[in-house]
């Protein structure tokens, strides 16, 4: 097999979940450029209808679904829709930036509900069809915050850690089966989920937290997420057959670094 073809996703369905914007969308965008046929799914009506026109806009022909992946009906629905699928990205996620202390029961099971409990249910769905299809890729969107905590993240790093051991468990109970599960963790990316860390303050100054991770990055800049194309794909891929049970951080280095000195 020639390396163009060891990337190449070409006859592979790939289900992106909570691609309507920001790093699905990228990375739904990379794999459909590798080849890929592409699915993905949202909650909202009108994210969908943009992101299908954005898709096309760049020659993905991509296929749709209004779906809450913390449902699993409506996801068992998805899939059998799709006929199931040969490389699974589960990405969607949300966060909520609470002091502990002052988070509600409900806000912090919302939170692991998305981030983890998602992720296991769309796995579950995906995994007996990849077996029978004689294996399958599965992808998850873990964070910094699979390694490191910081103030008012508690449920999400509480999702992403625990994404990382499911990552490793997937990988373990079906590697077998030439399942592939691995973990991609993004540094701190510009998406609208990050986009309170990064408004311009009333005097027109940077926010506090983006210069601090600009300080903490020895990249000296926020991802974007078509940094993460290329773990995408590598991932998805034949060139990663051998490759189970690892998180690729794609973070401009911060896990690597104490930080610029004031
Ligand atoms: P984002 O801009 O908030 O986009 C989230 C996407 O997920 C949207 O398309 C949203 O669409 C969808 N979504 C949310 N809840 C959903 C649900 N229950 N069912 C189906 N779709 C759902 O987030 P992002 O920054 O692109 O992050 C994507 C993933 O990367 C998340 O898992 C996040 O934790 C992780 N991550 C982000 C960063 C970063 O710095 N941005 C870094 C590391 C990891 P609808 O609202 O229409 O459903
Ligand atoms: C935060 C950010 C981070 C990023 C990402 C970093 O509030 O700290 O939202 O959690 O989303 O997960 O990898």
């Amino acid at each position: 097999m020639n390396i163009t073809e060891l990337f190449s996703l070409k006859g592979r369905t790939a289900l992106v979940t909570g691609a309507a914007y920001g790093i699905g969308f990228a990375i739904a965008e990379a794999l459909g450029s590798a080849g890929a046929e592409i699915a993905f799914c949202c909650r909202s009506e009108e994210h969908l209808k943009t992101a299908l026109e954005g898709y096309s806009a760049r020659g993905i022909s991509a296929r749709g679904f209004i779906c809450d992946v913390t449902d699993e009906a409506q996801v068992a629905k998805m899939i059998n829709e799709i006929g199931g699928a040969d490389i699974l990205v589960n990405n969607a996620g949300i966060i909520k930036r609470i002091p502990m202390t002052e988070m509600s029961a409900e806000d912090f099971r919302e939170v692991i509900d998305v981030d983890l409990t998602a992720p296991f249910i769309c796995s579950k769905a995906v995994i007996p069809d990849m077996i029978k299809r004689g294996g399958g890729k599965i992808i998850n969107i873990c964070s910094m915050m699979s390694e490191l905590g910081r103030e008012t993240v508690s449920a999400y790093a509480s999702a992403k850690g625990g994404l990382k051991m499911l990552t490793k468990n997937i990988a373990s109970e079906y590697g077998r089966f030439n399942i592939q599960c691995n973990g991609i963790g993004p540094g701190y990316i510009a998406t609208p989920q990050t986009a309170p860390l990064r408004e311009i303050q009333p005097d027109g100054a940077r926010h506090p937290f983006d210069r601090f991770i600009i300080s903490k990055t020895p990249a000296e800049r926020w991802g974007e997420p078509s940094d993460l194309a290329g773990a995408a794909v590598f991932l998805a891929s034949r060139a990663s057959d051998f490759v189970n049970g690892q998180i690729l951080y794609v973070d401009g280095g911060i896990l690597a670094y104490i930080g610029k000195q004031p």
